[in-house]
């Protein structure tokens, strides 16, 4: 990211960041999409992962209907893990973690495109920065379900841990978040949040995501 104007737009984008497949919902992927970018949420992740993910041909037709929500919302549609997909979609960007292709691998093929990394401490984190990722993914913030092979929870002190080691780069939390639970990691130095079940197994995803992008706002520091 090479201008300061790059970086604000890429601080505001991140504000609520959707995290979702067709695993994580309990109605149609498509239908909470839209209530999700109703309620505000600023970004969004294809992750189409785990057991019964579709693949494939599924999930190429999956992807294109989400995006298109994405683009008639103005929101970016990031593409996690799978590379070929998000060049395929002409997706917005990629996100990868640390057991994925390689930062500067994936940065070498997507060009200008918007790379998230996930990060658990501060090495990952400098090493994610040094290979070219515009953002970085940091958690789990709080105990999740989700992500069954998920680190040890981390709490919002690991974000205040980055930032006071001159971490300043766009920093996300994620994992366990909910409506409650946000004021604690932004006010640690993060700019948004990612959630995946909060709003995909809402019975009113708008009404979720409106809750956590109105606590984004209020907890927001500098
Ligand atoms: N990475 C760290 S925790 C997590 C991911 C993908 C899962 C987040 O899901 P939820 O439902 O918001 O806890
Ligand atoms: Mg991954």
């Amino acid at each position: 990211m090479s201008n300061r104007i790059e970086r604000l737009e890429m601080i505001s984008r991140l504000q609520l960041y959707l995290v979702m497949g067709s695993v994580n919902c309990i109605r149609d992927p498509e239908a909470v999409l839209h209530e999700a970018i109703q309620g505000g949420i600023t970004i969004f992740q294809f992750r189409e992962k785990g057991p019964g993910a579709l693949q494939g041909r599924e999930k190429y037709e999956l992807a294109k209907k989400l995006q298109k929500l994405c683009r008639e919302g103005g929101i970016p549609f990031i593409v996690n893990d799978d590379v070929e997909l998000a060049l395929n979609l002409e997706a917005d960007g990629v996100h990868v973690g640390q057991e994925d292709e390689q930062a500067r691998e994936v940065r070498r093929k997507i060009g200008d495109k918007i790379m998230g990394v996930s990060a658990h401490n501060l090495d990952e984190a400098r090493m994610a920065l040094e290979q070219g990722a515009d953002y970085l993914g940091v958690g789990p913030m709080y105990a999740t379900k989700t992500k069954l092979d998920a680190r040890e929870v981390q709490g919002p002190s690991l974000i205040r841990h980055l930032r006071d080691h001159g971490i300043a780069a766009p920093l996300v939390g994620i994992g366990g978040i909910a409506p409650g639970g946000v004021g604690p990691i932004m006010k640690a130095g993060a700019d948004g949040v990612a959630v995946i079940s909060a709003i995909s197994q809402a019975v009113d995803a708008r009404g979720v995501a409106g809750q956590l992008l109105a606590e984004v706002r209020e907890g927001h520091v500098g």
